[in-house]
């Protein structure tokens, strides 16, 4: 008998940050979750899921997953950008939760059943010297992690990406009436990132994956000659090395450095990765299974990757909600070319906002044996903690021109 969608309801929560969810009823009970969470623009996804696609999604046939992905994308017309993208990968989660609890299994079986026991997984280390990010990378070694994204502070700059003074977890949303204004210095950044990183290899030995993020921030060939300096340290990746737009400049990079890269997760169609794959321009594909539109999509950017034998490796930060995180984990799960996942963590309030089935263990994710994704919302608890206005920050170089944060 087919089921039907009764209701589709957006919850906003703020837990420590804010989260987006949607909620998604059939006409026979099944509930399903989804992460609608954009850090920084949160109610312009909200407002697109309540105003435009929620009255539309109502008496659809919940088990339609890509016919109800076409129609949100091809039926839209204004298509593409994050905050469509964000609304259709809500539905798109929400949907593949139902059809698991359905059917009675996780959605990894789904998918074709596991092809791994586990899946790798990194996490951030931070310190504003060296000294300090060495004592975080044993802080996370001890956790047993044995992939770590490494950032660290920069001489003369006040703050730098994914840097905290004291050591706690970076989390880069800041609540208030508008962004906080960073000062840049690429210059300074280069000159100090390469020794830095260096001390961490030998600090670690070669078995840990070292991870390095310069988020946007580098022309093509500053790109090319940090890739070049890195080559010593043997990263696992280099992420985001030049800003979205303007993919053809990877082509130089490529040409100028073994290190490999890791770029995506601000892209939120297969359509942005198709050149940097077919050009095998990048080695990792960072979408995540929110922000590109669903776990459908996410699965048709991995097929396209493995016959490049480019990987892909899901984002993972703190603004990607435990929803989107058991999305990425049940196809990482059961996708041959998914290489590792981003596991920034949460504070403990949202574990219990977000009651999930995946679990952490020996640097290692697992999307757990519950049906569909395995996630329940506390809604009562969500309800506690109600939407903060938060932005991301914006950067400036020294004499004040607005740069890529
Ligand atoms: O909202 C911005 C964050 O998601 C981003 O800064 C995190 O770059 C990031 C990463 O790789 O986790
Ligand atoms: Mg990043």
């Amino acid at each position: 008998m087919t089921d039907t969608i009764v209701s589709a309801d957006v919850l906003v929560t703020s837990p420590g940050r804010n989260f987006v969810t949607l909620k998604i009823v059939t006409a026979s009970g099944a509930v399903g979750w989804g992460d609608a969470t954009l850090n920084g623009r949160e109610l312009a996804v909200a407002s697109y899921l309540r105003d435009h696609v929620c009255p539309i999604l109502i008496g659809r046939d919940p088990a339609r997953i890509e016919d109800t992905w076409q129609y949100l994308y091809r039926g839209v017309y204004w298509r593409r950008g994050p905050v469509t993208m964000a609304a259709i990968g809500a539905v798109d989660l929400a949907l593949w939760d139902i059809k698991g609890k359905v059917c009675g299994q996780p959605v990894y079986q789904l998918l074709g059943g596991a092809v791994r026991n586990r899946i790798l997984s990194y996490t951030h280390a931070t310190g504003w010297d060296v000294a300090a990010l060495l004592d975080a990378v044993d802080a996370v070694r001890d956790r047993g992690f044995q992939a770590i994204r490494v950032q660290t502070g920069v001489p003369g700059l006040d703050s730098v990406y994914g840097v905290t003074k004291d050591g706690a977890a970076y989390e880069p949303a800041g609540r208030g009436a508008g962004p906080v204004e960073e000062i840049w210095d690429t210059a300074a950044y280069l000159r100090h990132v390469p020794g830095a990183l260096v001390q961490v290899r030998e600090h670690v030995g070669p078995n840990v994956a070292l991870l390095h993020d310069a988020h946007h921030r580098l022309t093509p060939n500053e790109a090319a000659r940090l890739g070049k300096a890195l080559e010593p340290v043997d990263l696992y990746w280099l992420e985001d090395v030049t800003p979205a737009e303007n993919q053809e400049v990877l082509r130089r990079v490529r040409a100028q450095t073994t290190t490999p890269l890791a770029i995506g997760e601000v892209f939120t169609t297969v359509w942005e990765f198709q050149q940097l794959i077919t050009e095998q321009l990048i080695d990792f594909v960072r979408a995540a299974s929110s922000h590109v539109g669903g776990i459908t999509p996410l699965r048709r950017i991995a097929a396209l990757a493995e016959v490049w034998q480019v990987r892909i490796a899901p984002h993972g930060p703190s603004d990607v909600s435990p929803i989107a995180l058991a999305g990425a984990t049940h196809v990482g799960l059961a996708t041959p070319n998914f290489a590792i996942q981003e596991y920034m963590g949460y504070p403990d309030v949202v574990h219990e906002v977000f009651r999930h089935d995946w679990t952490y263990a020996e640097g290692h994710l697992h999307p757990g044996e519950a049906p569909g994704l395995g996630v329940e919302v506390d809604e009562a608890l969500a309800a506690r903690f109600p939407y903060e206005r938060a932005y991301l920050p914006v950067a400036r170089r020294r004499d004040g021109t607005l740069t890529d944060w």
